[in-house]
């Protein structure tokens, strides 16, 4: 097994998120938040807001992050390490990228059926504010198989 490291942004204002549905590549046609690998050397942090950047053309000043959550895949030998943050503040409006076309959510209807199965156990912690840990697995057609999240005080970097 050796782990993989990903990141995952949601921008959250007091009454929407926005997401991207995804337009290739693993977990094509399901709405996610933004993120992608981690890149050797890079700051996770720093990934994150890349990521957002070139998926969805927004500039974020300060993300937070608020869970990591492991997968793992049947068949696969790696584990991918999901750092999952929060941005309050950005600049500049949502655009469609190649991979991602953004769209806001309100809060009350974000749509789980087209998410994947794991977002329904840990976006309600997210909504919430407090931080988490989580592992889910899945089988090899990316179905979930067992897993899940719990609320921690603290995250490590
Ligand atoms: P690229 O393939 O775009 O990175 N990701 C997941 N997100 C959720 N909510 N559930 C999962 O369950 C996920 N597995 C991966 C991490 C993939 C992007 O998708 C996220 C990255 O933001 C299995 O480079």
């Amino acid at each position: 097994m050796y782990k993989k490291l990903l990141t995952l942004c949601l921008l959250h204002t007091d009454t929407h998120i926005l997401l991207g549905r995804k337009k290739r590549g693993v977990g094509v046609g399901k709405w996610n938040g933004f993120g992608g690998k981690v890149e050797q050397g890079e700051k996770i942090e720093d990934a994150g807001r890349r990521e957002v950047l070139e998926e969805a053309g927004i500039h974020l000043p300060d993300i937070e992050k608020t869970g990591i959550i492991h997968f793992e895949f049947e068949g696969s030998p790696e584990i991918w390490e999901v750092h999952i943050f929060r941005a309050k503040e950005f600049l500049g409006d949502p655009t469609e990228s190649e991979e991602m076309e953004p769209k806001w959510f309100a809060i009350d209807e974000i749509p789980f059926e087209y998410m994947w199965q794991d977002d329904k156990f840990w976006v309600p912690l997210f909504l919430k504010g407090v931080k988490f840990k989580g592992k889910f697995s899945f089988d090899s057609e990316n179905r979930l198989v067992s897993g899940g999240v719990e609320e921690v005080i603290e995250l490590e970097d």
